[in-house]
């Protein structure tokens, strides 16, 4: 045997080949799932990788190409991967940065790691997780390639032509080994790199999609002010184009954009390294509190608000709010179950003091506009006042302490708020068959009567006094926006039972509007679900098929063909027995519940404005732009 001559053997070779193994035993724990989210992950990987190297001031162009076979290639013109051979490895630079876990890290040429802490593992992970991958780099003038299967070079670092240019492109085949599907959607990918062009200002990105010849491009001139002007693209805006600044502190890039419009709901999104915080932590804490702040100087000073007067609070001077806040910085600490809060301290401090000075600089030298936003403040501020007093009024008037449960609340005898369900069901008829047809001990009925306030245009004093939604949130006991508390809650299950027509998918978004705009926390921690009642029975001599779908239904009449078959619409929960609905709908060992998740806050939002607001032209296009995709629109 020549052990010792076999390229094989080296130590560093053993290595890659445990850190590979690594990967491809556990790809999850690299790219969160080898689902659809974790193949996209694999795209967007390379893609942070590119971003980094623009960060450093190196690259203005990024390009995504998702060939026919799925195989993904990503181009950029930075300076390329390094291909020098390392002084203390016998492998070049490149090699490392493909094949070493973090080694991308150690070579970054930006301090700056896009991604970093959720899942920013770098091209390795990419590499150890496709079938093949093509790596081309152009560098002092030359041009270099390396191809690799399942993560190991098959060959030498090769110099082919000459090239003037720089920069890299990485093409690869996402592994079947691994993933269950290999199909990239079009618009998933492009609302990521639409997000990243934003949060990436003068970097041009774009997609090319050979499977059906789509192609976008995306560049920014204004960054993340441009964001804030697409986010408020169908609302009445309050100032002509958004208030936009930025700023380095100790090394971190800090930016914000702001501009209000007429509406009651506040839309924020926060970043840190372009990963949506979407917990929050302390980039969004430092801006909440200086927006108060810098509102509150400048109203005092100018004798906007009065001696005797309050403050204006948080809630007040963030609705009809959109922002985005956007930091960088060289040790991101993501915490939280999903990695999507900011934990790192002293950003706080940081975004604090750079959002109240230039907020305060833009206010003294808008004086109209800065009137203009603190009347509407304080006009919120009257609101708030007035839905306090109704509130005092309301159990004035029916002599009820905040304690009462409504009246129509047909309540479980369990008590422990794990083990509880709440039906809130459309109609009295309906009401009344899941009453008898329910199991009591654990679950209750909250039937609602007549039309459910459309909060998305309502202010704060409406929505207080609204009996319906009044009997929710007193059911539910949580309360709701600041003063919402999740461990208040009796139920840990909210079902939204609703009519399979168009009244009833009515209610349905109606209903999930308000949990969205005033209880999201509900909805995050995946206590909010539709119950799913049957479209069909169809009955076929001694047997009955309850259906719940257009297409069970096409695949049970396939099935049953040339038997005579009674089939039966069922439109409204009222038209079955207490028996059926429990046997369908409300058995927890037989029925089906669709859990509501926002995948998306940002495209949330817009749904529901689109759905819910004003104006009827953007409705109208985004109905029609998401028809096939109606029965997940209002989710
Ligand atoms: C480290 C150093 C240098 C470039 C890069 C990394 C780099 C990495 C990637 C990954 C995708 N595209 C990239 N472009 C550049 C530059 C070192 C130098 O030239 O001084």
């Amino acid at each position: 045997m020549e052990e010792n001559k076999s390229p094989q053997y080296t130590a560093d070779n053993i290595q890659i080949l445990d850190e590979i193994e690594a990967v491809r035993l556990r790809p999850g724990m690299y790219i969160g799932s080898t689902g659809r989210e974790g193949l996209h992950h694999l795209l967007y990987e390379l893609v942070y990788n590119s971003i980094d190297e623009a960060m450093a001031g190196f690259c203005d162009q990024i390009a995504v190409t998702i060939h026919n076979d799925n195989s993904v290639t990503v181009v950029d013109n930075g300076r390329g991967i390094p291909t020098e051979t390392m002084s203390t490895a016998n492998i070049t630079a490149l090699e490392a940065v493909m094949t070493h876990l973090h080694a991308g890290a150690k070579f970054g040429g930006s301090a700056y790691n896009t991604s970093s802490g959720l899942h920013g593992v770098g091209a390795s992970v990419v590499n150890a997780l496709s079938s093949w991958l093509q790596v081309e780099i152009r560098r002092q003038g030359k041009i270099y390639r390396q191809d690799y299967r399942r993560g190991i070079p098959t060959g030498e670092l090769q110099v082919t032509e000459d090239s003037p240019d720089t920069g890299t492109t990485i093409t690869f085949l996402a592994d079947e080994e691994i993933f269950e599907d290999l199909s990239y959607d079009f618009n998933t990918t492009c609302q990521r790199l639409r997000e990243l062009a934003f949060l990436n200002k003068e970097t041009q990105i774009s997609l090319k999609d050979e499977r059906t010849c789509r192609e976008k491009t995306f560049y920014f001139e204004g960054g993340i002010a441009s964001f804030v002007s697409r986010l408020n693209r169908n609302r009445e805006v309050t100032s002509p184009s958004p208030i936009y600044f930025s700023a380095i502190v100790d090394s971190t890039i800090i930016e914000a954009a702001l501009q209000y419009n007429n509406s009651f709901t506040e839309s924020t999104s926060s970043f840190a390294n372009c990963v949506n915080t979407r917990d929050g932590g302390s980039h969004l804490t430092g801006f909440r509190s200086a927006l108060t702040h810098a509102f509150n100087d400048y109203a005092r000073k100018n004798k906007l608000i009065k001696d005797t007067e309050s403050n204006l609070t948080g809630d007040d001077v963030r609705q009809g709010l959109v922002a985005v806040i956007s930091v960088k910085l060289p040790k991101p600490q993501f915490e939280g179950q999903t990695k999507t809060k900011l934990g790192n301290p002293e950003v706080r401090n940081q975004v604090e003091s750079v959002v109240v000075d230039n907020l305060s600089l833009y206010l003294e030298q808008h004086p109209s506009e800065a009137r203009a936003t603190i009347n509407k403040c304080l006009i919120a501020a009257k609101a708030r006042e007035a839905a306090r007093r109704a509130r005092e009024l309301v159990f004035k008037k029916t002599g009820l302490e905040a304690s009462t449960l409504p009246g129509k609340l047909a309540d479980c005898s369990e008590k422990n708020p794990t083990s509880c369900e709440l039906y809130l069901v459309e109609g009295d008829s309906a009401g009344g068959s899941a009453k008898q047809g329910r199991d009591r001990r654990f679950q209750a009925i909250l039937p609602l009567r007549g039309k459910i306030l459309n909060v998305e245009k309502a202010a704060k004093d409406k929505i207080v006094t609204h009996e319906e939604l009044r009997a929710i949130v007193t059911a539910l006991r949580t309360n709701t926006d600041e003063q919402f508390d999740l461990s208040k809650l009796r139920y840990h299950l909210i079902i939204i039972m609703t009519d399979a027509d168009v009244d009833g998918s009515h209610i349905r978004t109606l209903l999930l509007t308000f949990f969205y705009r005033h209880m999201t926390e509900l909805i995050n921690q995946g206590h909010l679900f539709i119950a799913q009642p049957p479209l069909y029975r169809i009955k076929c001599s001694k047997q009955q098929y309850w259906i719940y779908s257009e297409q069970e239904k096409m695949d049970r009449t396939k099935e049953l063909e040339g038997h005579k078959l009674d089939i039966q619409r069922y439109k409204g929960l009222g038209e079955m027995s207490p028996e059926q609905l429990w046997n369908t709908t409300m058995n927890p060992s037989t029925r089906t519940l669709l859990q509501v998740q926002i995948e998306d806050a940002i495209a949330a939002d817009q749904a529901f404005h689109m759905l819910m607001g004003n104006e009827v032209l953007p409705r109208r296009n985004f109905i029609q732009a998401h028809a096939q995709n109606v029965r997940n629109l209002d989710i």
